[in-house]
């Protein structure tokens, strides 16, 4: 019988190593009597970096962009009132694929045991709401306890990284310092080997679909980057000579510059070569597809029937469902497998955005301002974009080696703010670009001060319009209840730290900001443009327009005279 050695260790050091061990070196959050036993182990232990936020909620955010980044992110929350701030991040991260864990200190087992009423709960002598509450958000959870510690920690740890999905754990408060025995044996991060015969079953049958096909083609949703396999993929599509398109919410998961690829599909709002080449292919692989509206150009999008579908651990092709099969070692199969085609070269790749230079003196327009932002991107820049006008970031071409972090599924806003805090801390050697509008920073601002603190160097786009432009394009062109408070942005930094180098422009012609964009990146870069609160992007307006109707039906009162912003045929 082998041995499986084993020590003594405090439940709350165990958790942090296990942590450790998972490659989670930072923990976002903010203290409560709760949790302070787990953080004074942190602190004691030296093991992991607490990085405290303003709220939980922004913790949440943060431990998201840390998982992009990093494979794996958490956040520490106390009982009750932390869990709630927090679940709408958390809820994000689950609609988006991304393992987040969630750790609660929560009431002492005490306190369960002997009914006894606690602050930060219903105080209705009930325990679980909170658990309960994350049934909804996460893959899943657990109370710890002295019995199950040592396995449900690891089981959650690794069900997060598997399923690419967040968990939730309370600990409460007086079993941190209790030992238990716990493996010697560092936890691996790695899937259950897939079923042999499954596994070569499913690599036969795809690879022989693509290697029949006269025009083959690839489609990647996110979880293509959330499983890790753009290498693959690119590989395969070499080896094919085969075209590959992304879906918007898979933006940089294939670099865009790969010979290869052909821009992102996504029905009528596709690239033409892209959407050319998903609809006509005659065997398309589709990576982790999940279609929504805004993956779709509103449900246009039209995959061939006999669509492959692959996703983390399970493929579909034709009438066969492959199961305890794992995406890496299928798209490994079947690149060792299917013959290197050598007659079907790359087709060009999709134009970039240009347009002729604007006048230096001329105000600042949408259409100027992305141009401009277009010849700002570097090779490696990693890349932040919240709901609003900022989506036109999604048309823009980057250069090799980018990351693009959104959230177009859940689309919270002021996410943004908070995943570059938790990006930053996982990728510091990285050029960060945030592209934020004033209604979504207004909701997370406050991490810009985090973000300072920590000494961080972004750039940090922000367009002052003046309120919520995208929605205007919904319903409420000239509403109040789309105008926001005029803060004096580019103040902040100065006021979040006093001491701060960092620089700060209030940009409102062209010229401002092509000044502004050679500023060296030596230190946070804070640019505030004004802009026209109706001054919309077409994409942008078009698809509010097309919401409204799918939102509100044709009773709505989107047709109403003037209550809606639409595009400009002027431009
Ligand atoms: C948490 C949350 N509340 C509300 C919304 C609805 N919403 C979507 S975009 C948006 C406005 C964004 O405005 P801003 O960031 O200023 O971008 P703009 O379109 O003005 O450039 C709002 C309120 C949301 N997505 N998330
Ligand atoms: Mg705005």
């Amino acid at each position: 019988m082998p041995s499986n050695p084993t020590r003594r260790m405090q439940i709350g050091a165990f958790l942090l190593r296990r942590l450790e061990e998972a490659g989670v070196k930072h923990l976002f959050g903010v203290p409560g009597d709760y949790n302070l036993g787990l953080l004074q182990q942190l602190q004691d232990s030296g093991a992991l970096k607490w990085v405290g936020t303003c709220n939980e909620l922004n913790a949440s955010y943060a431990a998201d962009g840390y998982a992009r980044l990093n494979g794996l992110g958490a956040l520490l929350v106390t009982n009750g009132v932390g869990p709630l701030s927090s679940i709408n991040g958390v809820g994000g991260s689950c609609s988006e694929h991304v393992p987040v864990i969630c750790i609660s200190g929560s009431i002492p087992l005490r306190s369960i045991d002997r009914g006894l009423g606690m602050h930060h709960t219903m105080a209705d002598g009930t325990f679980d709401h909170f658990l309960n509450a994350y049934a909804h958000v996460t893959a899943a959870r657990a109370r710890l306890t002295p019995r199950n510690a040592a396995t449900e920690i690891d089981r959650l740890i690794l069900t997060a990284w598997r399923e690419k999905l967040p968990v939730y754990m309370e600990l409460p408060s007086d079993i941190t310092h209790l030992d238990i025995e716990v493996p010697d044996a560092p936890l691996v991060l790695a899937d259950p080997p897939s079923d042999p015969e499954r596994l070569r079953s499913c690599i036969a049958a795809i690879a022989q679909r693509l290697a029949a096909a006269k025009s083959p083609a690839i489609v990647v949703d996110s979880d293509a980057g959330r499983y890790g396999v753009g290498p693959e993929l690119m590989k395969l599509a070499e080896r094919l000579q085969a075209p590959i398109a992304a879906i918007n919410a898979a933006k940089s998961m294939i670099d865009e510059n790969f010979a290869y690829y052909v821009g992102i599909y996504g029905g009528k709002a596709s690239e033409p070569v892209a959407r050319e080449t998903v609809e006509k292919s005659d065997c398309l692989l589709a990576i982790g597809y999940r279609p929504i509206e805004v993956t779709t150009g509103d449900f246009t999008a039209a995959f061939p029937a006999s669509t492959i579908h692959a996703r983390g651990h399970s493929v579909d092709v034709g009438d066969d469902n492959y199961q305890a099969v794992t995406l890496k070692e299928v798209l490994r199969g079947v690149i060792d497998t299917v013959p290197q085609v050598m007659d079907r070269p790359p087709r060009p790749v999709a134009a970039t955005l240009a347009g002729a230079r604007a006048d230096g003196a001329a105000k600042l327009t949408q259409t100027a301002y992305w141009q401009a932002i277009q010849g700002y991107l570097r090779p490696g820049d990693v890349l932040y974009v919240d709901n609003g006008t900022s989506f036109v970031l999604l048309g823009l071409k980057l250069p090799p080696n980018c990351t693009f972090v959104g959230s177009i599924n859940w689309g919270s806003i002021g996410f943004s703010v908070g995943a570059l805090l938790g990006a930053l801390t996982a990728a510091p050697g990285r050029r960060h670009l945030l592209f934020v509008g004033d209604g979504s920073f207004q909701v997370s601002a406050q991490e810009l001060s985090t973000i300072l603190r920590h000494d961080h160097k972004p750039v940090i786009f922000l367009i002052n319009n003046g309120g919520y432009t995208i929605e205007r394009g919904y319903l409420g062109k000239n509403e109040s209840y789309n105008d926001v408070a005029n803060w004096a942005y580019a103040d902040l930094p100065k006021v979040f730290r006093a001491d701060t180098t960092a620089r700060s422009f209030v940009v409102r012609t062209v010229g401002d900001l092509q000044r502004v964009l050679s500023t060296p990146n030596d230190t946070m870069i804070f640019v505030e443009s004004i802009m026209d609160r109706h001054d919309a992007p077409a994409a942008v307006t078009m698809s509010s327009n097309k919401g409204a109707e799918l939102d509100y039906g044709p009773r709505g009162p989107q047709y109403r005279e003037g209550l809606q912003l639409r595009p400009r045929t002027d431009r």
